[in-house]
């Protein structure tokens, strides 16, 4: 693609200048797009070049598009991707950043290690999910800024959530997990499980690229020396340890584990971004999508209302901000029609106070309920002086303890990339806790609550228990204490799988449509009630590539 194709006057008329002003550049205007993209392509390979290839630039007040999607995590990358490939041009809007441009360090993305303004969205302090570590806090202060990992609190729970083009994918584990289908039935059982899994958990399943570990490098390589210990130490008390496929380059794994290449998951990046290896949606679905020419992406901009216009469509009032947060615009655009994607949680704020303040009267009363935190719940134990967990530990997972049958919990084998020995094994249970909760909107200071107690997690650490204290007792070890605070032994404060809010076949028809206003969809997390009693993302793509079809063949 020639210099002009990826950084001249787009096809509406858009500025270099305004490229750069549109993406939130991490070097501002030192670095012109084009070289910051050349040199990124070449770490990343051609899907990567495609995937960064500027857009026509930022949408402008007063536009009229057939299709806005609000998002650009797996439910939106979805959405645009099909809607392009049927001939609709398609305009998304990502409140995060582009994260396509490298800082002065050379990386797009900061380490696990040492987090800096790129970390957190909108704090002057890292809120790591461990926070402490031999009992002593380990959150450091940062400068504000619109960084990739938002730790937002809503009540009883810190919910963590990607920020920026690709959403979730640019911060998560990758962990690609199919839901047993008889788990899938229970949950969603106005879908027809038959058809999610002879076409669309396929499909989303070749889209986001998911492959496997080779078993025999896992059994050899100091990086999943962590994860062999959880092996043994699962199958010793007799549950089974499955390997979990994701969406890590394992051939890239492999080069960095020999010195070949430069290191990502090997180096323990993961929560503030991959600068390699992981297949996030900006170098599947959305670079396919743009090749299409016809998806345009707004970064930095955020969307507060969607109403009703005068001349049919929906009315889009969209704030573009600054990397201090600050808005610097506020923009007004028409939609013929709207899907949300901004994650159970932006979905769900957005619809409650749509709905609570008139701008979207038709939606109905489900709107806001059957919020769920997919059972999360973290712990960690302290492994004898004979069973050490490794100085290095790749940081993507890559295997699970299932007891969701017996006890209701799902653990993933977790690293602990600290780059020390601490013989500690960690863990991340996804378990069958039955409670919900629910966003309102609160008038009186204008906010979305979410109802969500602390307390409410005391089944799933029940749940997980039944794994771990079987554990504990066979090895004759104990619980870690010193992660999450002083003498706190679960890490129950958290959740990184929100989901529901705006339940399919409840808030919406059974393909997602909101009631009450035809061209109104939701086609991410929000529509999974709570629960998909393993990683949630694979189950929100395949579930969004089957609503999209549905409303492609009869909508549009
Ligand atoms: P999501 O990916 O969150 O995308 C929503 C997008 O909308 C975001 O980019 C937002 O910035 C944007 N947005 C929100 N509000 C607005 C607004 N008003 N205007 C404009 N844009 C807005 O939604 N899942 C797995 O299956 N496997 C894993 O290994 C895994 N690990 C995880 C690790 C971490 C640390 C975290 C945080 C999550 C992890 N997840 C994992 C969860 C997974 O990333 C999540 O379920 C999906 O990203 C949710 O997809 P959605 O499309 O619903």
């Amino acid at each position: 693609m020639s210099d002009k194709g990826q950084c001249g006057n787009g096809p509406h008329g858009i500025s270099r200048r305004g490229f750069i002003t549109g993406t939130g550049s991490l070097l501002g205007a030192a670095v012109l797009p084009g070289q910051a993209t050349a040199a990124h392509a070449r770490t990343r390979g051609p899907a990567a070049a495609a995937a960064t290839a500027p857009a026509a630039g930022p949408i402008e007040s007063g536009a009229r598009v057939p299709v806005l999607v609000i998002g650009t995590g797996y439910g939106g990358s979805v959405a645009a991707l099909r809607l392009a490939q049927a001939g609709v041009d398609v305009h998304m809007v990502e409140m995060g950043m582009a994260w396509d441009t490298p800082g002065p360090d050379g990386n797009v993305f900061c380490n696990t290690t040492s987090p800096d303004q790129r970390s957190y969205w909108l704090r002057t302090k890292t809120k790591q999910p461990l926070s402490n570590f031999l009992g002593f806090p380990i959150d450091r202060e940062i400068p504000r800024y619109t960084g990739i990992l938002d730790a937002e609190e809503m009540g009883g729970i810190i919910v963590y959530q990607g920020r920026g083009v690709g959403g979730g994918s640019l911060v998560n584990g990758g962990m690609a997990v199919t839901p047993k289908r008889s788990d899938f039935a229970a949950i969603l059982p106005s879908v027809n499980t038959e058809e999610m899994y002879s076409t669309y958990y396929p499909r989303a399943n070749a889209g986001l690229g998911v492959g496997l570990v080779d078993p025999a490098w896992f059994d050899t390589v100091d990086c999943y020396q962590f994860a062999r210990v959880g092996r043994k130490h699962a199958q010793r008390s007799g549950f089974p340890f499955v390997f979990v496929p994701d969406v890590y380059d394992w051939d890239y794994m492999k080069q960095e584990a020999a010195g070949t290449v430069p290191k990502s998951a090997v180096a323990g990046e993961i929560l503030y971004g991959n600068n390699h290896g992981k297949k996030s949606l900006q170098k599947t679905y959305l670079a396919e999508a743009r090749a299409t020419g016809r998806v345009t992406i707004s970064p930095l901009h955020k969307v507060t209302s969607v109403s009703p216009a005068a001349g049919g469509g929906y009315s889009v009032v969209i704030d573009q901000i600054n990397t201090s947060g600050d808005t610097t615009a506020t923009k007004t655009v028409t939609a013929d029609r709207v899907f949300f994607a901004a994650g159970s949680v932006g979905t769900s704020k957005l619809l409650v106070r749509l709905k609570a303040t008139g701008a979207l009267p038709g939606l109905n009363g489900e709107i806001g309920k059957g919020w769920g935190d997919n059972g999360n719940v973290m712990c960690g134990r302290a492994n004898h002086i004979w069973d050490p967990t490794g100085k290095v530990q790749a940081s993507i997972p890559c295997g699970g303890i299932d007891n969701w049958d017996a006890g209701g919990a799902f653990a993933e084998v977790a690293p602990l990339p600290t780059g020390i020995e601490t013989y500690a094994s960690f863990y991340l249970s996804i378990t069958k806790n039955p409670n919900r909760a629910e966003f309102t909107y609160d008038a009186a200071s204008g906010t979305v609550r979410l109802n969500w107690q602390t307390a409410w997690k005391q089944p799933s650490i029940d749940m997980a228990r039944t794994i771990f204290d079987r554990i504990n007792a066979k090895e004759g070890t104990i619980y870690r204490s010193d992660l999450f605070g002083t003498n706190k032994v679960w890490g129950d404060h958290l959740t990184y799988h929100p989901l529901g809010g705006a339940v399919l076949d409840r808030a919406t028809d059974n393909h997602g449509r909101l009631h009450g206003h035809p061209g109104l969809y939701v086609i991410d997390g929000a529509l999974i009630p709570g629960n998909t009693s393993v990683n949630p993302f694979v189950t929100i793509t395949a579930l969004a590539e089957r609503n999209i079809e549905k409303i492609i063949a009869t909508d549009l």
